[in-house]
């Protein structure tokens, strides 16, 4: 008879982290199911938590170190691997100075002490250089919602009698999300879609505004108008908590319904109905803005427009509104107070200071650049883990020129990717289910602890990793935790909990009472205490103090030689950004890459679905199948490609150069573009 057992843990297949139950049989993992008992996601799986036996299995899964040698690799000890790699990093340090050593996070460890740990690691060495995929991910969003209120705010979905998706499409990107909006239609609620594309999302919404790409602040500024004109705002909150009302009201008025129609092609009407919805509704309106609305060069003064909207109708922090979520208070593993490194120069603080104020994050485009350049200084070693931006990062050839120039660059993945290609050293990183570690889920305020399931030899976990690079290093006392148990149990113990107690709650530690309306008797964290329309501190920094509205480089100067413009990104369900292309079952359900396309420009390009066109923009071109659409998926002139693909990279066409000011999130939401047939 075989062993058999079952574990709860978390599913991190993607950044959602359901709860699932693990089955083992002679300690081999054969089988995944939800766990019922967790708030989150009540024992609902997607169709990838299954495929996580297929990626810890996968036969291409790497099992050993390996070393560049000449084009290829050789496989070497991990003893072997983490000596020489220390060696060469001192050797870096010695000749260019510690910051000339620089840290990559990739989306796939998450943004909890998985990411903290490589703050430290980086920070304890002496250089402020970290990197990671939220140079184009969820800063834009936070940004806009912090710099109006302080915080980004949970959908209050169930309790919501107006549910807004802006530029989000949940039944893609986040399975969970979709069941708390349609549990929240059943009792009644009504559905509002901003998306330029008929979405999975778009498709179920009472009303579908289909906005030209990057049009966003026209219409939130528009809304406010509609809100304002019609008496139908929150008068009492406006006045006893916010700041900038009368200079946002001055502002709106150039944003009447006939001209947000102009800017954005949203109809009037439709722009009357979607604020008379969330008038009727309000305070109850939940407002959710996805990736959309991010990657675009006035893309944070857009998501800040929207961010006002919570205010105007009074939904900030109310029930069935926007709530502010109440943090998990524990010990941090970041090391900013303790080593401040501000003064060394952190790559792309002087031209995105709210990227590093807000974030201490570094500017990965301007990483590469630094890289070719050696301006301001060197940059010559990298450690990446867990992503892949020579898929996922704008402008790929200068990404992997850029990496593949370095000193010295190491990978950690599961799998060989184009980036691992590139580098000196590639490690095989455990996955998800290999690792201990703790997430919230900030609509519940629960802490879940994962569970290491499975240990592979030479198959290191992030801490253990950086803990026994750091001994080597000479730094081992910023990573005194046997292994990553004992660290888990030090940051639980610093909450109040122990590992015991948390093990012993698979569905989760609630941390604090959900609350509302928290304005009541404490201050906003904006720098006034208040919601703040119009924003000071961005105005002591040189940017607009109101979010104003300017329009997308292809409506403002149109260039006839590039006459469509580019959606890139929209999420498939089985796949994540470069991921899962290697399951078998998901290959047989979508083979590949293929660009979206109407069927008017299909015709007056004498297009067949299936054909390949040519994609050019001014950064590089690609070839990719079509699908024609119907005529209300998509709007006329606009084409949609998701990334990720090897086959048809879309970041081969997306810009590295323009960037939202605030943010610094590249251009890749409305890239202008030419196409041909091949
Ligand atoms: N299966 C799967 N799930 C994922 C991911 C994945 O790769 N695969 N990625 C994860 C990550 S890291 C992220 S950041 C999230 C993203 O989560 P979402 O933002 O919900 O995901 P998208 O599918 O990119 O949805 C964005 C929508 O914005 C629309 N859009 C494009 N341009 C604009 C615009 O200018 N304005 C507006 N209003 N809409 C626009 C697109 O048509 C698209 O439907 O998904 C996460 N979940
Ligand atoms: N054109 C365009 N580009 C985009 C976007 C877009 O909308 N349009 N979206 C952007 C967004 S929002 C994001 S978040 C980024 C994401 O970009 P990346 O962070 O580069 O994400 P992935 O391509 O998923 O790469 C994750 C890598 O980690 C590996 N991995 C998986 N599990 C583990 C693990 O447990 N440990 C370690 N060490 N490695 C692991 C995977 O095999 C994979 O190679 O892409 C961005 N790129
Ligand atoms: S939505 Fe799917 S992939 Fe994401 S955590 Fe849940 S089951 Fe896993
Ligand atoms: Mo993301």
């Amino acid at each position: 008879m075989p062993e058999k057992r079952t574990v709860q843990t978390l599913c991190r297949m993607c950044d959602d982290r359901c709860a699932i139950n693990v089955y083992l049989e002679d300690g081999k993992i054969v089988d995944i199911d939800g766990y019922k008992d967790h708030p989150w996601n009540r024992g609902r799986l997607c169709v990838k938590a299954r495929a996580a036996v297929d990626m810890v299995y996968h036969p291409d899964r790497l099992l050993k170190p390996l070393k560049r040698s000449g084009k290829g690799f050789d496989e070497i000890p991990l003893e072997q691997a983490l000596d020489e790699i220390a060696e060469r990093l001192s050797a870096v340090k010695e000749k260019h100075g510690a910051r000339s050593i620089s840290i990559w996070k990739g989306e796939a460890i998450g943004f909890a002490q998985e990411e903290e740990m490589a703050r430290r690691f980086v920070h304890a060495l002496g250089s402020p250089n970290y990197f990671s995929n939220d140079s184009m991910c969820y800063n834009g969003r936070y940004f806009g919602y912090r710099l109006v209120e302080g915080s980004w705010p949970v959908p209050d979905y169930d309790n919501s009698r107006c549910v807004v998706l802006w530029g989000a499409n949940p039944p893609h990107a986040h399975p969970n999300m979709t069941q708390m909006i349609m549990r929240a239609r059943r009792a009644g609620a009504k559905l509002v879609v901003v998306d330029p594309r008929m979405s999975a999302i778009a498709r179920q919404a009472d009303l579908h505004a289909a906005l030209k790409p990057g049009t966003d602040g026209a219409l939130a500024l528009g809304l406010i108008q509609q809100l304002i004109e019609t008496g139908s705002y929150d008068r009492q909150f406006v006045e006893s908590c916010t700041v900038g009302f009368d200079e946002l009201a001055e502002y709106v008025k150039a944003f009447p319904p006939e001209a947000v129609e102009e800017h954005t092609g949203v109809p009037a009407a439709l722009v009357r109905e979607m604020a008379r919805a969330m008038a009727v509704a309000a305070p109850r309106v939940a407002v959710y803005v996805g990736n959309g609305p991010e990657h675009h060069e006035n893309g944070i003064n857009n998501i800040r427009a929207v961010a006002c909207l919570d205010a105007i109708l009074g939904a900030l922090d109310r029930e069935g509104g926007n709530r502010l979520a109440d943090g998990f208070q524990a010990a941090h593993l970041t090391l900013y107070d303790e080593i401040p490194l501000e003064h060394l120069g952190p790559i792309g603080a002087d031209r995105f200071p709210v990227l590093y104020d807000f974030r201490q994050e570094c500017h990965t485009m301007t990483g590469m650049d630094t890289i070719l350049s050696g301006d301001p200084y060197p940059l010559r070693a990298m450690i990446l883990t867990a992503g892949n931006p020579a898929i996922t990062n704008p402008n790929t050839p200068k990404v992997r020129k850029a990496l593949g120039s370095l000193d010295l660059f190491v990978v950690r993945d599961l799998f060989m990717t184009e980036t691992a290609e590139l580098a000196d050293y590639v490690l095989p990183a455990a996955s998800f289910l290999e690792r201990v570690e703790l997430h919230t889920h900030a609509k519940y305020q629960t802490v879940t602890m994962t569970r290491k399931i499975l240990e592979l030899p030479d198959v290191q976990d992030e801490y253990q990793f950086w803990h026994d690079l750091a001994h080597r290093l000479g730094f081992g006392e910023h990573f005194p935790w046997k292994d990553e148990t004992e660290l888990t149990g030090w940051i639980l113990r610093s909450a109040g909990l122990s590992p015991e107690q948390a093990a012993a709650h698979p569905e989760g530690i609630q941390y604090a009472p959900i609350r509302y309306e928290k304005w009541k008797n404490q201050p906003l964290s904006t720098p006034s205490g208040k919601v703040e329309f119009r924003s000071r501190y961005l105005e002591d920094l040189g940017y607009p103090a109101l979010p104003e509205y300017r329009p997308p480089a292809y409506m403002d100067s149109p260039d006839p030689d590039y006459p469509y413009v580019l959606i890139t990104g929209a999420r498939k369900l089985i796949y994540y950004h470069s991921r899962f292309h290697n399951i078998k079952r998901f290959r047989t359900a979508i083979p590949g890459p293929e660009v979206e396309l109407h069927p008017d420009d299909a015709s007056s390009l004498e297009i067949a679905d299936g054909d390949t066109i040519r994609i050019t923009s001014r950064i590089g071109s690609v070839e990719v199948p079509v699908k024609i659409m119907s005529k209300s998926e998509i709007l006329p002139g606009t084409l949609q490609l998701t990334h990720g693909w090897r086959e048809a990279n879309a970041n081969l066409l997306t810009h590295d150069d323009r960037f939202d000011p605030i943010s610094g999130f590249p251009l890749m939401k409305a890239v202008e573009v030419r196409v041909e047939k091949v």
